[in-house]
């Protein structure tokens, strides 16, 4: 099988919310078949390339997923198996994404702001930083405006990554920020957001150091600013 149709194969896989073959899928005619766990390994053993897997086929599935969610096709729980989908594939990649034994490059703190549970990002942000030599230090989903600058003041990360999938959750950004300031300790961290609905509009007005639109540009940035 090419890569091409493997990446493929496994967007579908996601979309159709199946982690392994024992999934049924949505649709009929995927019993049985390799699902995205064993399509993930496969390709791994193919030494297919791991970006496009994660862009192609990981994000690129999930996105529509979004979609069918937002036209009413799917509902929460179709979502939630292919977010599982995604989440055991990054599993999978993680320890390919991790280069053992470099030595750290700096300290990156990464939350999900308050309000929001969306983490599958976030996750793939972190995954794909600690592979690039940082320190990461994951606060997990929902992190309270406060709890974030405790952990800058107690922490001193280098870098705070701060993801929202949600327009209601983007607003505690510039809460986070406006803190920062108040405590004194804005300048000795650069910002970074990211999450559907940010833009680089938004990363200024708030006044974040920078807007990634994916996990890449999180590590062009830090490897650029470390
Ligand atoms: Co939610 N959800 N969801 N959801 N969900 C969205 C975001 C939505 C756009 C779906 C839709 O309507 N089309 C919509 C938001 C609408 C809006 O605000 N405008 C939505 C909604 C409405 C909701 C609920 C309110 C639904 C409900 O309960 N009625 C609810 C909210 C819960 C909450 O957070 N309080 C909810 C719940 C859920 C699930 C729990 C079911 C599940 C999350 C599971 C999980 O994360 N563990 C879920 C999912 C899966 C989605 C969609 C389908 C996929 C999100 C995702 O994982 N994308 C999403 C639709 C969509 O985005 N197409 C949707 C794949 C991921 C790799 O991309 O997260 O964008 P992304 O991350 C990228 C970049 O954005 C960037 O890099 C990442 C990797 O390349 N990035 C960063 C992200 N964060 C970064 C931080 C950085 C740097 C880069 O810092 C350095």
């Amino acid at each position: 099988m090419d890569s091409t149709t493997l990446i493929d194969d496994i967007k579908t896989n996601v979309i159709q919310g199946r982690v392994t073959s024992d999934d049924e899928g949505f649709d009929e005619g995927f019993e049985g078949k390799p699902a995205t766990v064993e399509l993930v390994e496969k390709a791994l053993e193919e030494g297919v390339d791991i970006k496009a897997l994660i862009v192609d086929g990981l994000t690129g599935g999930m996105n529509i997923v979004g979609e069918r969610f937002e036209t009413g096709v799917y509902l929460i729980p179709d979502m939630l198996a292919a977010a599982e989908a995604v989440g055991q594939a990054m599993d999978i990649l993680s320890p390919h994404l991790e280069s053992a034994g470099v030595e750290s490059k700096g300290k990156f703190l990464i939350v999900t702001v308050k309000g929001d549970l969306h983490d599958i990002g976030k996750n793939i942000v972190s995954i794909m930083l600690k592979g690039a030599g940082f320190k990461i230090v994951d606060m997990g989903t929902d992190v309270a405006t406060d709890k974030i600058i405790e952990a800058v003041e107690t922490h001193k990360p280098d870098f705070l990554g701060m993801s929202a999938l949600l327009t209601t959750t983007m607003r505690e950004m510039p809460n986070v920020i406006d803190g920062l300031k108040s405590r004194g300790l804005r300048d000795n961290v650069k910002v970074l957001i990211g999450g559907a609905p940010t833009s680089p509009e938004f990363t200024e007005k708030i006044g974040a150091d920078v807007h990634c639109a994916d996990a890449f540009q999180a590590v062009d940035y830090t490897n650029a600013n470390a």
